[in-house]
């Protein structure tokens, strides 16, 4: 099977072309092996490119762990790039289908380069039951929730796949490892959750740390990224338009007037090779 590695932010992943044809066997399982980083290729992602009835293209996202969340911020900017500089579209705007409906990728050319995606997240879900997260109907924003006899205060948002946000004074301190894996797989999130943990810096900066749903510590999230700027606006912490600092680098979001969020970022190339590692189904 060939494969193009690429990158968001040092969030990497395994691009898999099934455009012409479609690749067999459990897209999981082969999720599982490739993205081991000392048993396969390594990766925090598996990205599959399909046909499309409804858009210009299908992605479908494998976690390290084979579970498939709906969507992938960091993941849909560099399918933008793969595609357009495959020639497979034509223009500056990709219409990507994905679990979490449509999200509509700009490319930002500089001299002929892509230097940045721009990318129309959509609207992000802010009830209980879109999320989803157990509990009467209603948003779940500065709520309490007790972890290890520790009270923190979670602020949910769906961006298709689900978040967790925690404001905290430095994200230095916190220990991921240890409350990341607690509350992605606490009874609360019935589909478990992505964790971000959020130290405003300014009304137009935050820092970020993440812990991925079925993938662990992360450099950067895409979808968490957007999660922090919504939760950040409905907690009056920031304006709408905010820089993301995270280990991986900068992400601009905007929860802007008609409601949707648009992120921008990079995408880049790694290498391209061929597998034998995929698992036939
Ligand atoms: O929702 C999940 O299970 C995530 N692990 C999917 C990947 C999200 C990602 N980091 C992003 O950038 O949005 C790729």
């Amino acid at each position: 099977m060939k494969f193009t590695k690429m990158q968001g932010l040092g969030n990497d992943f395994i691009l898999v072309d099934g455009l012409a044809e479609k690749p067999g066997g459990d897209y999981g399982e082969t999720a599982r092996k490739l993205c081991d980083r000392h048993f396969g290729i390594g990766a925090d992602g598996l990205v599959l490119l399909l046909p499309s009835r409804t858009a210009d293209i299908r992605m479908r996202i494998f976690n390290p762990d084979g579970s498939e969340p709906e969507m992938c911020g960091n993941a849909i900017r560099c399918v933008a790039r793969y595609l357009y500089e495959h020639d497979l579209v034509k223009d500056r705007t990709v219409r990507v289908e994905t679990l979490a409906g449509l999200i509509v990728p700009e490319l930002i050319l500089e001299e002929q380069r892509v230097a940045s995606v721009r990318v129309d997240m959509g609207e992000p879900r802010l009830e209980r039951d879109l999320i989803p997260i157990e509990g009467s109907p209603g948003r779940v924003v500065n709520q309490p929730l007790s972890v290890d006899g520790k009270v923190l205060k979670i602020t949910c948002v769906s961006m298709g796949n689900p978040h967790c946000v925690i404001f905290v004074p430095a994200v230095r301190d916190v220990p991921l490892a240890v409350l990341g894996p607690k509350l992605e797989t606490h009874p609360l999130f019935p589909r478990r959750t992505n964790v971000e943990f959020v130290q405003v810096l300014n009304d137009s900066e935050a820092n970020m740390r993440v812990w991925e749903r079925g993938a662990g510590e992360t450099l950067a999230c895409g979808t968490g990224a957007c999660a922090a700027g919504v939760a950040c606006i409905l907690n009056n912490l920031t304006t709408r338009k905010i820089t993301v600092h995270l280990a991986g680098g900068d992400l601009i979001i905007e929860w802007a007037a008609n409601n949707h969020v648009y992120m921008t970022g990079p995408a880049e190339y790694v290498f391209s090779g061929e597998t034998d590692l995929a698992v036939n189904g």
